[in-house]
């Protein structure tokens, strides 16, 4: 027998942990597991760490939380000792960062890359979860956890003749490694959520002629980035505590919090002054938050809706276009408020088009570029920001079998069901960190993703002292749990943006069940330690 689990080709060897994806939940989740003594492996299918911060690398991408926010907390020594360059870090640093925290934990040494994970099976009469992965063949583990992303399956883009065309297709998120030069180029993008608005500027400044090509336009506010001082670093080492204390207690994992219960309490001056402070300051968390009914009560809603599209139409130049440009019947803050640096004032700039989609559609792809119904535009270059099969996408593209080979693609057929994103019934040993039902992609992802990998680490230790070997989302508490998870997102303004990716509208076939947790994160994390504390209800323990 192969006695090890790294070795190439099939191995019988069994590991206690293994953990799919090299991200942020992956990378922590396995040095949690080396705490516990316990053996554990990941397997990536990037050739290096980083996940989503490894493949999404066009230019222009910085992280919407701040930097000393936006980084792990497990360890006092790591964020005294890494040093931020900028306000809102760029990719490159980030993935730096990554790199960094892989090497300072030697946590390469029980990574596999470039193993794409395909299927993985429950063996029931052994309690073994069996995993399949390209390159590297097969291998067994007590435990599964999914550290796969919730946004890391590229949405398939539905517009005929993609395949036909002639010129350089990219997607922003599989950018080449090599830079990309669009100097005398025509360009189109197709896409205008964060990642549209943050590559546009970019492009804008070398191509000959960019076309942008918008079916939603997004809310967005300058982000004011700027480089970071030593007495801004000191400063945050002096109240790191504090702030990370804030996180996890806040409603989406950083610093803002409601200044108001409601938009109306304070009047019309007031709250211009108010959103005029958070717009100058980069602030877009704490303005789309800024009122504690701001995501519940439509009116209150309307005034940052009015205040945003003020902004737009100041930084417009031509009126026509900034109407194009302005979110219609759109309410602020079901989706992310974008954050730009000069992308509305990229709209007036010469060698800079815009076409709204909806009123003049694209009918197909063509070897030489775009058609839409009002003529062609020829490109040489098409960059797809077009987004992605969220929260659910990279755990059905796995072929993932539970008890009795029940395939986890049938039970979520009609959308996903999970008690607290963290487990599935009849899935046993097997954890999601940030999964459907979490708050996950509507909090700062690193807040919720060490929340995650700390509970499953300590419910792990739990089994350990309890001999237990499996552990099984009940089937009533789940269901109980996702009523509630939309019985919290019924009460807010959420599930009425009826094109968002919270709801999987954007991927065609996909089921429309609002997948974040919106509560809180705050909220969220009381519940799920009060249920650790009270010795694991809900779930099954053999
Ligand atoms: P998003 O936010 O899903 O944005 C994708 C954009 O692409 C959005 O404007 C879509 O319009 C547009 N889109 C998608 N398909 C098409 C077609 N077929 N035709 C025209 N336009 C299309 O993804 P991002 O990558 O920008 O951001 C995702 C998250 O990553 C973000 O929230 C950050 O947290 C990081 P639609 O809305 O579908 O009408």
């Amino acid at each position: 027998m192969n006695r090890d689990p790294l070795a190439s080709g099939v191995t019988t060897d069994l590991l206690d942990v293994l953990i799919v994806g090299a991200g942020w939940s992956g990378m922590y989740m396995l040095h949690r597991c080396r705490e516990l003594g316990l053996r554990a492996r990941v397997l990536e299918a990037a050739p290096s760490v980083g996940g989503a911060w490894y493949w999404n690398r066009y230019p222009g991408l910085r992280c919407d939380v701040e930097s000393y926010e936006y980084s792990y907390s497990f360890d006092q020594s790591l964020q005294r000792e890494w040093v931020w360059s900028e306000r809102f870090p760029s990719q490159p640093e980030i993935l730096a960062y990554a790199n960094h925290v892989a090497d300072r934990y030697d946590l390469r040494r029980d990574i596999e890359f470039e193993a794409r994970v395909n299927a993985a099976c429950f063996r029931g009469d052994e309690c073994v979860w069996e995993v399949t992965a390209s390159r590297i063949g097969t291998r067994r583990a007590r435990f599964l956890v999914m550290a796969t992303g919730a946004l890391s399956i590229p949405k398939k883009t539905d517009i005929p003749g993609l395949d036909d065309f002639g010129g350089t297709l990219i997607h922003t998120a599989d950018w080449p490694s090599e830079p990309v030069d669009f100097t005398g180029k025509r360009v189109g993008v197709i896409g205008t959520g964060s990642t549209g608005v943050q590559v546009i500027p970019v492009i804008a400044e070398t191509a000959r002629q960019l076309h942008v090509f918008q079916r939603t336009p997004s809310y967005s506010v300058p982000a004011h980035n700027r480089p970071l001082t030593e007495e801004d670093r000191t400063r945050t080492l002096e109240r790191y505590d504090e702030i990370r204390h804030i996180q996890r207690t806040s409603a989406i994992g950083t610093l803002a919090k409601p200044v108001a219960k409601s938009a109306f309490d304070l009047d019309d001056a007031a709250r211009r002054e108010l959103y005029d402070a958070k717009y100058g300051k980069g602030l877009a968390f704490e303005l789309m938050v800024a009122f504690e009914d701001m995501l519940i009560n439509e009116e209150a809603n309307r005034t940052a809706q009015e205040y945003l599209a003020s902004r737009i139409r100041e930084r417009v130049k031509d009126p026509a276009v900034a109407d194009i440009l302005i979110p219609k019947e759109q309410f602020v803050g079901t989706r992310r408020i974008c954050l730009d640096t000069g992308y509305y004032e990229t709209y007036n700039r010469d060698n800079v088009t815009l076409k709204d989609v909806v009123r003049d559609p694209i009918r197909r792809i063509t070897r030489e570029g775009v058609e839409l119904a009002s003529g062609h535009i020829d490109l040489d270059t098409l960059v797809l920001a077009t987004g992605f099969d969220a929260m659910t996408g990279a755990l059905l593209a796995m072929d993932i079998r539970g008890t009795g080979g029940v395939r986890l693609r049938e039970r979520w057929s009609q959308g996903p069901r999970s008690l607290l994103g963290l487990a599935i019934h009849g899935f046993p040993n097997l954890f999601t960190i940030t999964g459907p039902g979490s708050p996950a992609v509507f909090s700062n992802m690193f807040v919720s993703i060490e929340q995650h990998v700390e509970w499953i680490a300590d419910c792990l230790a739990f089994m350990q002292q309890h001999g237990h070997s499996r552990i099984e989302a009940g089937e009533a508490a789940q269901e109980a749990w996702v009523g509630h998870v939309s019985e919290v997102a019924n009460a807010t303004l959420f599930p009425r943006d009826k094109h968002s990716w919270y709801l999987g509208a954007n991927v065609p076939g996909k089921p429309r069940v609002f997948m974040p947790y919106v509560a809180g994160v705050g909220v969220y994390r009381e519940y799920c330690t009060n249920v650790a504390k009270q010795g694991y209800p809900g779930f099954e323990f053999a």
